[in-house]
């Protein structure tokens, strides 16, 4: 294999190989075709905790480390808590996880995420197996449902060339802007604009009838509960018309379609079920198990791969994690006092702990407050090997400088297993077990063995065999003049990573001026931003990027109903202006 192959370990939908060639190139095949993004093109430009700290103080490495052992010393191993974020992506970031469950410390679950819909789609089809990138260049239509491509998954954008794009998404996004259709619809109402959708393609005998005895035979049930919801209400409300529902039947009627979906129609207490109600729209058409046709949501990474680090031990939430239970919390690889719901909580709970280290790239809220700071290694400086949510390559990642400053997660594992006389099998050990998980396909790429490119070909993984519809769904009413708070991710910032954003979007209809300084309140807490004007947002939508410092005061540590997931849009919002 060439040495200079490596991989960008960011959590995104791509999963990029990278050339290191006296700099961060991209390689010319596979789906990157030459190109990266800002946050790779620009990775070298930002400046990252250089020196390990203690109270303030740089100390050493190594005293950075003995420190570390100390604190862990000083207490109950089950009142230590290791919290791991998703700051890198690589598959040996878990070895500290099985270095920590292997001395007794407490891990989390939960997800601040994907999480609802994922278990939106384990419900339904008993498994979360993903229609790679390869499949969605084979259909004809596409629909972008709460995913903003141009932003989070660019290297998707060569691929829709030529195909009909339908895009729904409460925002004008720039893949709104070039689409046959957009829906621009009230946030929070994917679930009833699926069922609507669903509904219409049953009246218009135009399911895939064959299919759904075989795979969805309690759809009758399904389309029954469908009709409970109310057509001319409903759509009003969520500002769609029964002519956009033409137009999407007319694109996808006998059509291979895809559809790709996004964490944006998930970040409610319901989030699983918009996300099945999208999956039973595809079962209807027959879409599972048929080249360029399915949906594409953010897949298992690690499915059909074996875990060889120890992961069993107590967990606590991962989103409203009982901090102030702790006497030792050990991040990683998180900035939970920005990216966590509800930071004013996160912060109270915090307060409370006698130990915080911080181990990470950047300074942020996070190290702001910890009492040890443990410099990473980039991923330039150090061996790994990752996965995708969204494509099957699996891309090994070998080290490409030397760099004197900051410590890899394996080797700050290394010492503490030999401290606590822990067993670890070696770097290079670990890394082979990651890589036997993959093969070399016909055409040179290195994929994941034992994962299908279109799965569910002979049904679904599910007891019988058959997709689980819905049964049932909770409505909301909206009486008061609050607004809807979304929350997507911000081309210059990756979450709270790089370059991150600062204001409050609204659209003109509230006559506030740009610049103005813009109180946002919440049931949780407020913030007040500098606003900037966006007439691509509706009239009942604020807008906050993720990353933007603050935002997360706004937000809620409530799980969604399933899937133990943070719910950042659940809580509406009011504005006022400071004077
Ligand atoms: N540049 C950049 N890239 C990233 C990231 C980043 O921070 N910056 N983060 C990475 C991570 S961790 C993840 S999880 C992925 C997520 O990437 P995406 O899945 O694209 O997620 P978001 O940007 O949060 O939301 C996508 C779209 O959903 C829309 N949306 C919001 N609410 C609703 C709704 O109620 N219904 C519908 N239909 N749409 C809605 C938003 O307007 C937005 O256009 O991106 C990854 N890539
Ligand atoms: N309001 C709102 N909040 C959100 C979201 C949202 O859409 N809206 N998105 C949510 C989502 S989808 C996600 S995934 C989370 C992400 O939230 P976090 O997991 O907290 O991710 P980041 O903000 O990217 O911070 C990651 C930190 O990892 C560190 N890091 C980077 N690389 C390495 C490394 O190699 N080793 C170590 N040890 N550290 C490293 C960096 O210092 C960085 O500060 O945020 C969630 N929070
Ligand atoms: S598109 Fe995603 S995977 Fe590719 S370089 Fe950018 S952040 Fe990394
Ligand atoms: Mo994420």
């Amino acid at each position: 294999m060439n040495e200079k192959l490596t991989a960008c370990p960011l959590d995104c939908y791509d999963g990029c190989e990278i050339i290191y060639d006296d700099g961060i190139k991209a390689v010319k095949s596979g789906h990157t075709q030459g190109f990266l993004c800002p946050h790779m093109n620009h990775y070298d430009k930002h400046a990252r905790v250089i020196a390990p700290r203690y109270k303030g103080e740089i100390i050493s490495m190594d005293e950075a480390l003995h420190k570390l052992k100390e604190m862990l010393d000083a207490n109950l191993n089950s009142e230590t808590l290791f919290y791991k974020g998703s700051g890198n992506f690589g598959l040996m970031q878990d070895v500290t996880t099985h270095l920590f469950a292997s001395i007794g410390a407490t891990l989390t679950d939960g997800s601040l995420c994907d999480g609802a819909g994922e278990a939106g789609i384990i419900e339904g089809r008993g498994s979360n197996k993903n229609m790679p990138l390869s499949e969605i260049a084979k259909s004809d239509v596409v629909i972008i449902w709460g995913r903003n491509p141009h932003v989070t998954s660019s290297h998707l954008l060569p691929l829709l060339k030529d195909k009909t794009i339908i895009v729904i998404d409460p925002v004008k996004t720039k893949i709104a802007k070039m689409a046959d259709l957009h829906l621009q619809i009230q946030p929070h109402s994917d679930m009833l604009l699926a069922m609507l959708i669903t509904r219409f393609f049953h009246i218009n005998c135009l399911c895939d009838e064959e299919y759904l005895e075989e795979f969805g035979s309690e759809f009758e049930d399904y389309y029954e509960l469908t009709q409970t919801v109310r057509i001319k209400a409903v759509l009003e409300q969520i500002g769609v018309t029964l002519g956009d529902i033409g137009k999407v039947i007319e694109y996808l009627t006998n059509k291979k379609t895809a559809i790709v979906v996004g964490v944006g129609v998930q970040k409610y207490f319901d989030g699983a079920d918009a996300v099945r109600a999208i999956d039973a729209l595809a079962v209807a058409l027959g879409l599972f198990g048929k080249e360029g046709c399915g949906v594409a949501y953010l897949g298992d990474s690690k499915e059909a791969i074996d875990s060889p680090f120890h992961t069993k031990a107590k967990k606590v939430s991962k989103v409203n994690t009982p901090f102030d239970e702790f006497k030792t919390v050990v991040i990683q690889g998180a900035n939970p006092l920005s990216q966590m719901p509800d930071t004013n909580r996160v912060k109270n709970s915090l307060a409370h702990v006698e130990n915080i280290v911080y181990f990470g790239l950047y300074e942020n809220e996070t190290s702001e407050i910890a009492d040890l700071i443990i410099p990473a290694k980039t991923f330039l400086a150090k061996n790994d090997i990752r996965t995708s949510y969204a494509h099957n390559g699996m891309m090994i990642m070998q080290r490409q400088i030397e760099d004197e400053v900051g410590i890899s997660e394996y080797d700050l594992a290394a010492f503490l297993a030999k401290e606590y006389e822990v067993e670890l099998p070696s770097e290079t050990s670990l890394i082979e077990h990651f890589s036997h998980h993959a093969v070399t396909k016909i055409d040179g790429t290195f994929q994941v063995e034992n994962r299908e490119d279109i799965p569910y070909k002979d049904g679904f993984d599910t007891d019988d065999g058959e997709f689980v519809f819905l049964e049932e769904y909770d409505t909301r009413n909206y009486d008061d003049d609050a607004l809807f708070l979304i929350t997507p991710k911000s081309p210059k910032s990756l979450n709270s990573q790089f370059y991150r954003e600062q204001h409050l979007y609204l659209n003109a209809s509230h006559g506030l001026k740009e610049g103005s300084m813009i109180e946002v309140s919440s049931e949780h807490g407020s913030v007040v931003l500098p606003l900037k004007i966006s007439n691509d947002l509706r009239d009942d939508t604020a807008l906050i990027y993720s990353g933007t410092p603050g935002v997360n005061k706004l937000t809620t540590s409530k799980h969604s109903l399933d899937g133990k997931c943070a719910t950042f849009q659940e809580n509406r919002v009011t504005i006022r202006l400071v004077d």
